[in-house]
C-alpha cells in the first residue's frame, strides 16, 4: 500500500514515523472511508433542503427524483455550481483582503505595508485605464484600489467585472458576453448562484452549468486583481534558486511554517524574521529563525522570495510528523483540521490567524493590516517559545530537498525573452512555437489529492510532455509537485527535455547569464497566479491575432481537489482552453451535466473537459490536442 500513497521520498520516510507515533494521517483517514458514497460520487445525492437528503439511483428501479422533483441532471448542476460558488469566493475573499490592503496604503494606514514594485502599480494602472503622468504614486494606488473594488460592488449587469477584460482576448470577450456569462460583480455573481440553487429554483441543467460558468469567471476576476495587486504590494516575482522538501527544515534552527493561501501575514512574518534572528539564537538555535512555506501561501513567499518550500498540499501534516516544526501558521483555505491534533503530539504551536478560519484546538492569534508587525512578533515569540519545549529525540527530518530555480511570473519570462530579442521579446517565443522546436504550451496546475499517488500524476506528465517539446507553467500544488521532484532545475532540462525544447530553453538561459537552460517548469506562483499563464497566453493570443483556443494550449490539473480547482478548471475550459483533470468530477450522474462539459462547452468556448485518471494516457490526449491545433493552425 505504501508506495501507492506518494512517490515524494520524504513522505515515504515518515509514514512509518506517523504510525509509531500512532498518528493518523490524511492516508490512513481515506482508508478508513473507503468505500465512499457512490451517490456522492456521481453527485446524485442532494441535501439542499431538509425534505432530504433525496438520492437518484443511477442503475433505474430506484427514485428518478426528489422529493421535489427535481431530476439526476438538476441535481448534479446544481451540486456542481455551488463547488464553482465556493471556489470563486476563496479566491475573491483573497483578492478583497489585498485591494482593502493597497487602499489602505493608499490612504497612508497599515504601516507594515507599502508598495514595492511601482513600475508594476503604473503597468495596472494603464491596464484599468487610470492616470499615471504626473500623478503621486499613492493617488494612483488609491484609484487602482478603488477601481477594483468596483468589481465587487457595481450593480449594473451590463457592464462587465475590470479586471476579466484585462485577461481575455477582445474577441473571447465579446464571446463571453454574447453568452451572458460575464460576471459585472463578484459577490452578486456569488450570491445568484446560491440564490439560483435553492430548492425549487433554476431547475433547467444547461441553465444552471452555464450560471455556473459566470461564477467560475468570477473567480478568474477575482484571482487577476489578487495576484496583480499582490505584485504591487510584495513584489513582481523574478527568478531565484531556492529549494523543496521536508529536508529544508533544520535541526538546529526555530522552524516556523507558514502554510494557507493569504500572503498579507507570511510577507510580514518574511520581513519581520531577521529582527527576533537574536532571541531564536539565544533560546538555543544557532540558525536562527528559518521560515518554510506550505502549500500556496509557500508557493507566494517562494516565488516572491525565495523561501524554501516544505512541502504542498497532502503532505503538510508530514511536515509536523518531523518533530522539528515548531510553528506551524496558518491563514485560510486547504488547511487540514488534523493539524492541531498531530501538532499536540509534539510541541508545535498550531496557530490560526484568520478571525473566520479557526481549528479548534489551535492557538488563535488574531490576525488585522492594522496590527500585522505585532502579530507576527507575537507569532515568532511563542515560536522560538516553542522551540524549548522541542524534543530532540523526537525530531527526524528526512535528508531530502532538490534544488528549484523558481519565480517566472510573466514580466520575468518576458524579461528573459528580450534578451534574445529586445524589442519584440514575445517573438523568439512565437518564432519557435511557430517552427515547431516548441510543439505547445501547457499549465501543470492544482491540488493533489488521496485518489491519485501523491505527485505521481505531475510527474508523469511534465516528462511526457517536455519530451515531446512542450513548454511548461506550473502553479499551486502542481508547482509544489515538480519542484519536489527535481523538475525546476537545468538539470531536468538537460535529462527530460525533448531535443528541440532543450535547445530553446538553453538559448534563453545562456542569454540570461545562466551558463545553461532555463528550468524544464517554470514556477508561476500559487493557484491565484494562474492568472499569470492567462496574462502570457493572451498576449500570445494577442500578438498572433487569434484566440486562447487556437493555441496550442492546454492546461492540466491531474490531482485535481477542492471547490477550487472546480472552479479554476471551469474558468479555464471558458476561456477557450482544453482542460484536463484526472480526478473524476463528481457529475458522471448526469448524462447532460457530462456531455456539456466535455462537448457542448467546445462550441460554446473553445475549452473543454478531458477527464482521464491515468497520467500517461492523459499525457497522450494533451499532445494529440496539441498537434491537431496546430494542424488547425497551419504549422
Ligand atoms: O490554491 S492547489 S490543494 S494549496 S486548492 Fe489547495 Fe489545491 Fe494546493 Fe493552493 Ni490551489
Ligand atoms: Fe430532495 Fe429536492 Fe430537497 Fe434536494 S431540493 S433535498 S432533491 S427535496
Amino acid at each position: 500500500m505504501k508506495n501507492k500513497i506518494s512517490i515524494d521520498p520524504a513522505v515515504k520516510e515518515l509514514l512509518p514515523i506517523a504510525k509509531k507515533n500512532k498518528i493518523s494521517t490524511v492516508w490512513d483517514r481515506y482508508e478508513v472511508m473507503q468505500p465512499q458514497c457512490g451517490f456522492g460520487s456521481l453527485g446524485l445525492c442532494c441535501r439542499i433542503c431538509w425534505k432530504g437528503p433525496c438520492r437518484i439511483d443511477p442503475f433505474g428501479g430506484g427514485p428518478d427524483r426528489g422529493i421535489c422533483g427535481a431530476d439526476a441532471h438538476t441535481i448534479v448542476a446544481r451540486n456542481l455550481i455551488r463547488m464553482m460558488a465556493a471556489g470563486a469566493a476563496a479566491h475573491s475573499e483573497h483578492g478583497r483582503h489585498v485591494v482593502l490592503a493597497l487602499w489602505g496604503v493608499s490612504r497612508g494606514r497599515f504601516s507594515a505595508y507599502g508598495i514595492r514594485d511601482e513600475k508594476k502599480l503604473l503597468s495596472v494602472a494603464q491596464k484599468l485605464d487610470i492616470e499615471t503622468e504626473n500623478r503621486d504614486t499613492l493617488k494612483i494606488a488609491e484609484e487602482v484600489a478603488l477601481k477594483t473594488l468596483e468589481d465587487f460592488q457595481n450593480q449594473d449587469h451590463q457592464t462587465a467585472c475590470h479586471w476579466i477584460k484585462t485577461v481575455v482576448t477582445d474577441n473571447h470577450f465579446n464571446k463571453l458576453k454574447d453568452l451572458h456569462v460575464l460576471p459585472h460583480n463578484i459577490d452578486a455573481v456569488v450570491c445568484q448562484i446560491m440564490g439560483r440553487t435553492h430548492v425549487g429554483c433554476d431547475a433547467e441543467p444547461a441553465n444552471v452549468v452555464l450560471g455556473g460558468v459566470k461564477g467560475a469567471l468570477a473567480d478568474l476576476n477575482g484571482m487577476v486583481l489578487a495576484t496583480e495587486l499582490s505584485d504591487i504590494l510584495f513584489g513582481t516575482p523574478s527568478p531565484v534558486v531556492t529549494s523543496a522538501n521536508l529536508g529544508v527544515i533544520k535541526e538546529n534552527a526555530v522552524n516556523i511554517a507558514i502554510n494557507g493561501h493569504n500572503p498579507l501575514l507570511s510577507e510580514v512574518i518574511c520581513s519581520i524574521a531577521g529582527e527576533m534572528n537574536g532571541d531564536a539564537i539565544d533560546a538555543g538555535a544557532p540558525a536562527g529563525i528559518n521560515i518554510i512555506g506550505i502549500c500556496c501561501t509557500g508557493n507566494e513567499v517562494m516565488v516572491r522570495h525565495g523561501v524554501p518550500l516544505a512541502t504542498n498540499y497532502l503532505s503538510q501534516e508530514m511536515a509536523l510528523i518531523t518533530g522539528a516544526v515548531d510553528a506551524m501558521v496558518v491563514d485560510v483555505q486547504c488547511i487540514m483540521p488534523s493539524i492541531s491534533e498531530i501538532g499536540a503530539c509534539f510541541h508545535t504551536e498550531v496557530i490560526t490567524t484568520m478571525d473566520e478560519n479557526k481549528i479548534t484546538g489551535a492557538t488563535h492569534v488574531s490576525f488585522s493590516e492594522e496590527s500585522a508587525g505585532d502579530t507576527a512578533r507575537r507569532i515568532l515569540g511563542l515560536a522560538i517559545e516553542a522551540f524549548r519545549r522541542r524534543d530532540a529525540k523526537r525530531v527526524n527530518i528526512p535528508d531530502i530537498k532538490q534544488t528549484a530555480m523558481v519565480g517566472f511570473g510573466v514580466e520575468s519570462i518576458v524579461a528573459a525573452l528580450a534578451k534574445l530579442d529586445e524589442k519584440d521579446p514575445l517573438k523568439p517565443l512565437i518564432d519557435n512555437i511557430v517552427n515547431g522546436n516548441i510543439q505547445g504550451i501547457a499549465l501543470l496546475a492544482g491540488c493533489n489529492n488521496t485518489r491519485s499517488v501523491q505527485d505521481r500524476s505531475f510527474e508523469t506528465i511534465a516528462k511526457n510532455l517536455a519530451e515531446n517539446n512542450v513548454l511548461l507553467l506550473a502553479s499551486g500544488c502542481g508547482a509544489g509537485a515538480c519542484a519536489k521532484e527535481g523538475l525546476m532545475t537545468m538539470e531536468a532540462t538537460e535529462k527530460y527535455a525533448g531535443e528541440s525544447l532543450k535547445a530553446v530553453l538553453t538559448s534563453i538561459g545562456n542569454a540570461c547569464g545562466l551558463g545553461g537552460p532555463l528550468p524544464l517548469v517554470l514556477h508561476m506562483g500559487s493557484c491565484v497566479d494562474n492568472s499569470r499563464a492567462v496574462n502570457l497566453a493572451t498576449a500570445l493570443a494577442n500578438k498572433l491575432g487569434v484566440d486562447l483556443s487556437d493555441l496550442p494550449l492546454i492546461a492540466s490539473a491531474p490531482e485535481a481537489m477542492s471547490e477550487k480547482a472546480v472552479a479554476i478548471a471551469t474558468w479555464s475550459v471558458a476561456i477557450g482552453i482544453p482542460t484536463h483533470v484526472g480526478t473524476i468530477p463528481q457529475v458522471t450522474g448526469s448524462s447532460i451535466v457530462t456531455d456539456l462539459l466535455t462537448e457542448g462547452t467546445r462550441d460554446l468556448f473553445g475549452g473543454y473537459f478531458i477527464v482521464e485518471p491515468d497520467p500517461a494516457s492523459a499525457a497522450g490526449k494533451l499532445m494529440d490536442i496539441i498537434r491537431d491545433k496546430r494542424k488547425k493552425l497551419g504549422i
